[in-house]
């Protein structure tokens, strides 16, 4: 389970609804172009809190059919109704996920006790690893080392999905569960975190950027940092268009411009105006 995992997005036509042909398209472009070792399904980049749970289940089940075993899947079931994350959970497990992965609850400011119980509640209902995904900026929690601690000792929790700029927390994680995996989130970030010894990485800009992703984490286990310094910052300047350009739309716009049908995102993401897809035009000639 270590390496870089894509953090796929996902193909919706004009009415919002999954469109097959172009989410199998991402998948095979991040297996065949990107040569990513994973893919992090249902995640913020697909859209998954915009999603119905069925199309959550379309979604898992389109991946797993064009995927088979040709890179480990993770399947993101975290949702608001434990009830959907369970079924979520069991569904993805069925279909053959080697691993689930639940963000922290979020919205009605659960205290830590009610963070611990969700996550041991869709444990106990499936037979199948859990990777905690943590993104304080989105959900606003945030865990200390104490209370990754606590969520570790389920021994289906097999790590944690680390979005968050905070490298001395990363570091005390790292150091007091070396057998746990810890995913870096942020891209722009990754060979600072990979310094840090993590497991792997998860992240949205890899369906446009994982080879160059895939270097930056194999220089860096090798102590190549001078040369990842260069391709990282190659990809921040990249991140950086993409970010003012508006995250998921770019991306989807660059995959269009490779020739990978990526559609549209789902209301209430706006459009990318002409202006802005001419820029993402430009970015898929510069970088990808
Ligand atoms: C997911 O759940 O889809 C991703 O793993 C989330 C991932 O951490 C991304 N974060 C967000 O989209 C909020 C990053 O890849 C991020 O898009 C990238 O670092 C640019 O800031």
């Amino acid at each position: 389970m270590n390496g870089i995992f894509t953090a796929l997005i996902c193909s919706f036509d004009e009415k919002g609804q999954v469109n097959e042909k172009g989410l199998r398209e991402i998948v095979r472009h991040n297996i065949d172009v990107q040569k990513v070792d994973g893919l992090y399904v249902n995640g913020s980049s697909g859209e998954n809190f915009l999603m119905s749970a069925d199309q959550k289940k379309k979604v898992f089940e389109i991946v797993k059919d064009e995927v088979k075993d040709e890179v480990k899947l993770i399947a993101q079931v975290g949702a608001l109704d434990i009830d959907e994350a369970v079924e979520l959970a069991q569904y993805a497990t069925n279909l053959g996920y080697d691993a689930l992965s639940a963000v922290t609850p979020f919205y009605y400011r659960f205290d830590f006790e009610e963070v611990k119980d969700y996550y041991n509640t869709i444990l106990e209902n499936v037979d199948n690893k859990m990777i905690i995904y943590s993104i304080p900026a989105l959900t606003g929690v945030s865990m200390n080392l104490d209370q990754f601690a606590e969520l570790f000792e389920n021994e289906k929790v097999i790590g944690v999905k680390f979005t968050a700029p905070d490298f001395f927390l990363l570091e005390r994680i790292r150091h007091a569960f070396p057998d746990k995996l810890i995913y870096s989130g942020f891209d722009e970030m990754l060979l600072s975190a990979a310094v840090l010894n993590v497991d792997g990485a998860i992240g949205s800009t890899f369906n446009v950027n994982g080879q160059r992703a895939k270097q930056i984490y194999a220089l860096a286990k090798e102590s190549r940092i001078d040369e990842a310094r260069e391709i990282q910052k190659v990809t921040n300047d990249l991140i950086a268009e993409i970010l003012a350009n508006g995250l998921y739309q770019t991306i989807k716009e660059i995959l269009k411009a490779k020739g990978v049908d990526a559609g549209y995102c789902r209301k209430p993401m706006k459009r990318l105006t002409e202006d802005k897809v001419k820029n993402a035009k430009a970015m898929a000639v510069k970088y990808c």
